[in-house]
């Protein structure tokens, strides 16, 4: 007996929902956004003429959005039975419908909210898993009505199980994807709609002092917005932490726990200041660095007010997440800007960024400080704890290297020969830089200019003017910090406490202007 047409609509309906799936899935971990389908049912409402759609609302009251929906999920049933029945014949004709399907689906997706990347990955993801659910389910079937033609009742049997077993797997899956996704969009979507209503007060937008820039083009900008600032975390779903949920215990070796809820903590005298943070594993020339305004409540106030007892050395703090990194105690209570910080360039954190709270210490390395999330602190000693990654094989205290960058040119560029101009920037945050200085073929190292910051905690831009013969060069640079020491030329790796060396490129010099800076 050959495959019936059901078995082959079924195979598309099950490809279909997964697909649907995934898409909703993924676009509720990777985004707080609706999901294609939703923006499909979006652009119905605005594509259809305005009559129609006051009298569909008049009819269906305010489910009439709800009813869209399951109009539109209804249509796609029907195109995924149908491209289910297609693939009996061709491969390319379900192909085809489900591309149509994953443009329309784009195509609505970039009306709704323009696009990044980032959007259309849903749509991507689903239109993959639609192909592949489908080639996995019409498989046996094919198998089948070969067998059924010369009679191998065996083999029968065993593709009819085996079609089964696939399209159980997958509803499995499509269901459990659905699930995971409804939690955490549900968590997002709370999260940040009290994230957008926050008033914090004392929290101020950042103003670029003058004289940071080197005004050369091509060099990193000197403040990093949130969109472009670099991201290091172990959380593969971010933690969604309500500021309502919130709080903050300090314990361990102090006279006094202190308990802290968002609002008490946002009442509080704010700090504010334009911080450099960095990665330990950027390595050299790398790009895991950025720049921004944070406003916070100093953690040194909150330390004197538990009063640390005698003997501690460290704070062991811990994310909503569960992670952990193990700070010194001194760079917490010193009189450096160590905050806990609730506002990033003026607006309350990202939630990538470690909403609602997170830790901000200047001159040392993230993994050792910059707790995202945080949401305990415990006064103890070193010898005492293990925190994330000193359990895997990174050093215990994390002092930020002093090193340097080449932006302009880049590796493999070219600038003019006569008056060529170079840049990048330069950091050692709580040390400063006093100056930078680049070597063209080994030559002799010739100072660069540098940009005038606010405080020792930030990076500078540098930039220098070449002299050199037309043809192909090397660059390098190095910086000297505040007080007076020169960045190591010594390579290490970025394991087991920062990477050093001097960041060295490769470029052309050309006869004529046509440099790419
Ligand atoms: N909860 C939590 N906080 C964390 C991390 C993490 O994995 N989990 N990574 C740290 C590391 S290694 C760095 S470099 C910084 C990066 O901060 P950013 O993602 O805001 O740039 O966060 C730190 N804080
Ligand atoms: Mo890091």
């Amino acid at each position: 007996m050959r495959t019936s047409r059901s078995a082959w609509s079924i195979a598309g309906l099950v490809a279909g929902y997964a697909g649907l799936a995934a898409s909703y899935c993924l676009a509720m971990v990777v985004t707080i956004h609706e999901w294609p389908l939703v923006a499909v049912a979006e652009q119905v409402i605005r594509l259809t003429p305005g009559g129609i759609v006051e009298r569909a609302i008049g009819l269906l009251g305010h489910h009439d959005k709800t009813v869209l929906q399951l109009i539109v999920l209804l249509l796609v049933t029907l195109l995924f039975a149908w491209a289910g029945l297609l693939a009996r014949r061709t491969w390319w004709a379900p192909t085809i419908v489900f591309g149509a399907l994953a443009v329309v689906g784009g195509l609505a997706v970039h009306a709704t909210r323009g696009t990044t990347t980032v959007d259309l990955l849903p749509v991507a993801l689903g239109l993959a898993t639609w192909l592949v659910c489908l080639s996995l389910l019409t498989e046996p079937l094919r198998r089948h009505d070969v067998a059924a033609r010369t009679e191998e009742p065996l083999s029968r049997d065993h593709t009819r199980r085996e079609f089964l077993l696939r399209g159980g797997i997958m509803v499995a899956g499509s269901i459990a994807l659905g699930v995971v996704g409804r939690t955490v969009g549900r968590g997002r979507r709370h999260v940040e709609e009290a994230r957008r209503l926050l008033r914090l007060p004392g929290v101020s937008a950042p103003e670029v002092p003058a004289g940071v820039r080197v005004g050369l083009p091509g060099v990193t900008s000197w403040a990093t917005s949130a969109t472009d600032f670099y991201r290091v975390d172990t959380a593969i779903v971010v933690p969604t932490v309500e500021p309502s949920d919130w709080m903050l215990r300090i314990h361990g070796m102090v006279d006094r726990e202190v308990v802290l809820t968002y609002s008490q903590l946002i009442e509080r005298q704010v700090t504010q200041a334009w911080v450099t943070i960095n990665c330990v594993s950027n390595p050299v020339g790398g790009d895991l660095i950025g720049n921004a305004w944070w406003s916070g409540v100093r953690i040194a106030d909150l330390l004197a007010e538990a009063g640390v007892q005698e003997g501690a050395d460290a704070v062991l703090q811990t994310s909503d997440d569960g992670w952990t990194c193990g700070t010194p105690l001194a760079a917490l209570t010193d009189s450096r800007n160590a905050m806990l910080a609730v506002a990033m360039n003026g607006s309350p954190l990202p939630i990538e960024h470690g909403f609602p709270v997170r830790t901000i210490v200047p001159g040392l390395y993230g993994y050792v400080s910059a707790c995202k999330w945080v949401v305990e602190m415990k006064v103890t000693r070193f010898d005492d704890i293990e925190a994330f990654w000193t359990k895997r094989g990174w050093s215990e205290m994390g002092p930020v290297k002093t090193a340097s960058r080449i932006d302009v040119p880049e590796d493999g560029g070219s600038i003019a020969a006569s008056g060529g101009r170079v840049g990048g920037v330069a950091w050692s945050q709580h040390t400063g830089i006093a100056g930078v200085e680049v070597s063209v073929d080994n030559g002799p190292w010739q100072a660069a200019e540098i940009g005038t910051v606010p405080n020792a905690d930030t990076w500078v831009q540098w930039a220098a003017t070449l002299d050199v013969e037309p043809g192909d060069h090397q660059l390098q640079v190095r910086a000297l910090d505040r007080t007076g020491a020169q960045q190591t030329g010594e390579v290490q790796d970025v394991l087991p406490d920062g990477a050093t060396g001097w960041h060295t490129i490769q470029f052309t010099a050309t006869e004529e202007d046509d440099s790419d800076g």
